[in-house]
């Protein structure tokens, strides 16, 4: 099952648990637009047709399987965790393993969502997020797309702060 915290800025690496002790409710993490449930496949799957998500793929991060190996995942993992926005919903149904989701609050600090299987997570477009492993190093999600993937991350920016989707994200949910 989830937790869900404020993230303490400490010395230790991106995957540690940086766990600032005050816990944040999943109603909070609704008023900035993220959706998160704790749902059987089934019910996923009934998700996915009540929102119209027709496309999806599969992705396991782990240093023994990557196509590349380890390095080739520590490249992919520094640009997940890179501060970013998306131009559509990031929607993630974990499998297995664990991961860590990022947000910024309404006043720019960090939530951190620790997801493992069961848990479903959608971030709306426009929102300032990072993604990373937890010390398990592995994850295996279920990446849905309501059409053709838009994988394109822009990194937070002068730029970002005009986009569009950014725009209407803050007025939306007036972060
Ligand atoms: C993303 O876009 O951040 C990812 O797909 C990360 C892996 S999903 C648990
Ligand atoms: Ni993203």
């Amino acid at each position: 099952m989830v937790a869900i915290y404020y993230y303490e800025e400490d010395s230790t690496q991106m995957t540690a648990p940086h766990d600032s002790g005050k816990a944040v409710r999943a109603e909070e993490l609704r008023s900035l637009g993220v959706f998160y449930d704790h749902l059987t496949p089934e019910k996923v799957e009934d998700l996915a047709v009540e929102r119209h998500y027709k496309n999806r793929d599969y992705i396991t991060l782990d240093s023994a399987s990557f196509p590349g190996g380890e390095s080739a995942l520590n490249e992919k993992l520094d640009i997940f965790f890179t501060e970013h926005i998306h131009e559509d919903e990031e929607i993630r149904y974990i499998l297995d393993g664990e991961g860590y989701f990022d947000v910024r609050d309404g006043n720019d600090r960090w939530i951190r969502a620790r997801v493992e299987v069961g848990d479903m997570l959608i971030l709306p477009a426009g929102i300032y997020h990072r993604f990373t492993l937890t010390d398990k190093k592995y994850v295996k999600a279920l990446r849905l797309f309501k059409d053709e993937p838009k994988w394109v991350a822009l990194n937070r920016s002068e730029e970002t702060e005009v986009n569009p989707y950014r725009k209407e994200y803050k007025t939306e949910f007036k972060v």
